[in-house]
């Protein structure tokens, strides 16, 4: 692959955006390429993916201008239509995914980072929705995730404004759950990482698919997939080891895969 890098060492694969010379904007081509290296990921294996930019200005700095300058009302859809599907199918992902969030997060690299589990960044993050300033509307989840994230005013008035925050404003308004210097941030994504995939897989994976489908339902029906995904871990090994250890004051042995 030419623009994106995969390292898979087990629990924890680590996703690299590598377009640095358009500081990782998204083209078609990038696109494709994030859809394969998904293909490449063995779910039964990897517990959680980090995301990042390659250099140390950029996560994403949107979708790419020059690509999309030219595109017909058609192509325009398509390409926002490619973009929303890959962003979905990372953000429905049975795993945990963390953002860490390297520089520009402008546009689809908002977007891209919105569509994570989690958003850790750099003390030089930069986070914005310009589109309105380019005549578009954001296209690949914009306007949908930031007003859950953030709320409704908030959203509205970035998306209004096309005005780019800086991380310690990201941290305030709660788009992202921590800062840290540059060169400690792969680190702390890492150890992020490396915790959640310490606890048992089936769990972590119940509680994404409970908050993820639950927000989007009324109460009611919010409480039985709860129930019924509770209901789902008992007599999993990982129950049986994590409550045995406990019982028994020992620390658990490694969950194993699943
Ligand atoms: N696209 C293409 N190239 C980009 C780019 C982008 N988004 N961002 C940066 N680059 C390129 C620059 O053109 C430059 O290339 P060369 O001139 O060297 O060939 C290189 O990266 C370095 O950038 P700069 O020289 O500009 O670097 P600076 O440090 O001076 O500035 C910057 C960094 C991030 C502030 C600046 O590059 C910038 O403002 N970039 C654009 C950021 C932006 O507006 N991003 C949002 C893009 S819009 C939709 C589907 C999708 C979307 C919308 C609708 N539908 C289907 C409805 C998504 C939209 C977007 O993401």
């Amino acid at each position: 692959m030419e623009y994106i890098r995969m390292e898979n060492t087990g629990a924890v694969a680590v996703l690299t955006v590598d377009r640095p010379k358009a500081l990782n904007a998204l083209n078609s081509h990038v696109l494709e390429e994030m859809n394969e290296a998904l293909d490449s990921l063995d779910p039964s294996i990897v517990r959680v993916m980090i995301i990042t930019g390659a250099g140390e200005k950029s996560f994403v700095a949107g979708a790419d201008i020059s690509e999309m300058c030219t595109l017909t009302k058609e192509q325009g859809s398509a390409f926002g239509r490619k973009g929303n599907a890959l962003f979905r199918r990372i953000e429905t992902l049975p795993f945990p995914v963390i953002a860490a969030v390297n520089g520009f997060a402008l546009g689809g690299g908002n977007e891209l980072a919105m569509c994570c589990d989690i958003r850790i960044c750099s003390e030089n993050a930069v986070f914005g929705q310009p589109e309105t300033g380019l005549g578009i509307t954001p296209g690949f989840g914009g306007t949908q995730r930031l007003a859950r994230l953030v709320g409704l005013g908030m959203a509205k008035q970035l998306l209004y404004t096309a005005r780019n925050i800086k991380a310690s404003e990201a941290l305030r308004i709660g788009l992202v759950n921590a800062v840290y210097p540059p060169d400690e941030l792969m680190d702390a994504a890492l150890r992020l990482a490396e915790q959640i995939a310490s606890n048992a897989p089936i769990a972590v994976r119940a509680c994404k698919k409970a908050v993820n489908e639950g927000i989007e339902l009324g109460m009611d029906d919010a409480a039985d997939l709860e129930v019924r995904l509770f209901g789902d871990c008992f007599e999993t090994e990982d129950q049986r080891l994590g409550m045995g250890s406990f019982l028994k004051k020992e620390k658990h042995p490694p969950y194993l895969n699943r």
